[in-house]
């Protein structure tokens, strides 16, 4: 499992659309966002730099990474 620290998610729009955006690249990829402390995580198969691109692609920056 992945532990994203994301910055610009807010509401619950852009929960979804981080969790579109890592399912993009893993289609079984379960996410799992706390928008209080920005923590994302990823249980996935797929590499993690593919996963920080998907979201940062999608407009959220990914500040940490573990
Ligand atoms: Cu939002």
């Amino acid at each position: 499992m992945y532990e994203l620290q994301v910055e610009n998610m807010t509401c619950g729009h852009c929960v979804k659309a981080v969790t579109k955006a890592v399912q993009a690249v893993d289609g079984g990829a379960q996410v799992d966002i706390d928008l209080a402390t920005k923590q994302v995580k990823v249980q996935s198969g797929a590499a993690l730099d593919a996963v920080k691109a998907a979201i940062a692609d999608a407009g959220y920056p990914v500040t940490g990474a573990r």
